[in-house]
């Protein structure tokens, strides 16, 4: 018997809601998940994966809906002891739930298995229902070069620095992946895209998400020779980004913060680019030449919501 397949790009909080309304929508697909790990980090000595633990934490049930991130019934107190010895760094939260997580994979890793082989073991206890692959094996980081405010020196910290101690509001100049050049994409992914009969981009951060994952090399080219059409979903719902700060992302690439303007970044497959088509929020435009602009609503504000967003891009993929 065979099952439609399905291959969705996605990072954290967005992609991961995304992830969900798209196994309601379709809860017979084969479904393949494609995780940035460009925000992964090491912290207190421990190996934090936080998209790929966010996906995985949502559709296992785990997540802490509000935050978006990290286990619900979190406590903290491994937190507040690290603080009691002035440990560094003081501004990233690791729950006490969510350390076990980060703990097993540690020493997973550190026992020589690939992140792909750890990502399936942790999986195995969440039964998210989908395949979650991370992007790479390799270790791929974002780091963002700011200019620092007392030197007045560029200088590049890690996207975790960035987006949660300074909550973005560093000017950036510039995010580098740092490894990605040694690095190839992750066991299964080129034989998903291969086999998939629609391949979605989440509506997830277009710089340091998707356009990380993106950047893996050979990726690109496995996704663009997939016979599947490739359907992106807008993150920028009437000119406002509705989580994350990715208005903070793509200026630093010079993209317009709109709908259109993101469209027009990921470009038609027609020109080089990846769309066959692109989804916009009811209300919002996007003049996107090569690419079929559906006009959808793109709010996750329900499951309901959510999976009907899906469908559409199911719909707008052909299947
Ligand atoms: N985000 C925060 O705003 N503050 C935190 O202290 C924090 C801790 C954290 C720990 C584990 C994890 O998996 C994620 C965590 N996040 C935290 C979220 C995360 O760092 C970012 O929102 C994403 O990397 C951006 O997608």
């Amino acid at each position: 018997m065979s099952f439609v397949q399905f291959v969705v790009l996605a990072g954290g909080t967005g992609g991961a809601r995304f992830l969900r309304g798209l196994r309601a929508a379709a809860p017979d697909a084969d479904i393949t998940a494609v995780v940035n790990t460009g925000d992964d980090v090491t912290m207190h000595g421990l190996r934090i994966c936080p998209d790929l633990d966010t996906v995985v934490y949502t559709l296992g049930g785990g997540i802490d809906e509000e935050r978006g991130w990290g286990r619900v019934g979190e406590s903290w107190t491994v937190k507040e002891e690290l603080a009691a010895y002035g440990a560094d760094p003081d501004w990233f939260g690791l729950g006490d739930r969510d350390l076990a997580t980060h703990l097993i994979r540690t020493r997973m890793l550190d026992a020589g298995y690939p992140l792909s082989a750890v990502t399936a073991a942790l999986a195995d206890r969440w039964r998210p229902g989908v395949t979650v692959l991370p992007m790479s094996d390799q270790r791929v980081e974002t780091h963002v070069v700011v200019t620092d405010p007392e030197t007045g020196r560029n200088q590049a910290i890690h996207f975790q620095e960035w987006w949660v101690r300074h909550r973005a509001a560093l000017d950036a100049s510039a995010f580098v992946q740092v490894g990605v050049d040694a690095a190839r994409p992750a066991p299964g992914v080129t034989e998903a895209f291969a086999a998939a009969d629609a391949i979605l981009l989440a509506p997830s951060n277009p710089v340091v998400s998707i356009g990380t994952i993106l950047g893996v090399p050979g990726l690109r080219e496995a996704l663009l020779a997939s016979p599947a059409r490739i359907v992106g979903l807008s993150p920028i719902v009437g000119g406002d980004v509705l989580r994350g700060m990715a208005d903070r992302c793509l200026p630093v690439l010079g993209i317009e913060v709109s709908a259109e303007g993101v469209g027009r970044h990921y470009g038609a497959r027609a020109a080089g680019g990846l769309l066959d088509a692109w989804l916009v929020h009811s209300g919002d435009t996007a003049d996107v030449p090569g690419v079929d602009v559906v006009t959808v609503p793109l709010l996750m504000s329900s499951p309901e919501a959510t999976a009907a967003m899906a469908r559409a891009a199911l719909d707008a993929a052909g299947v």
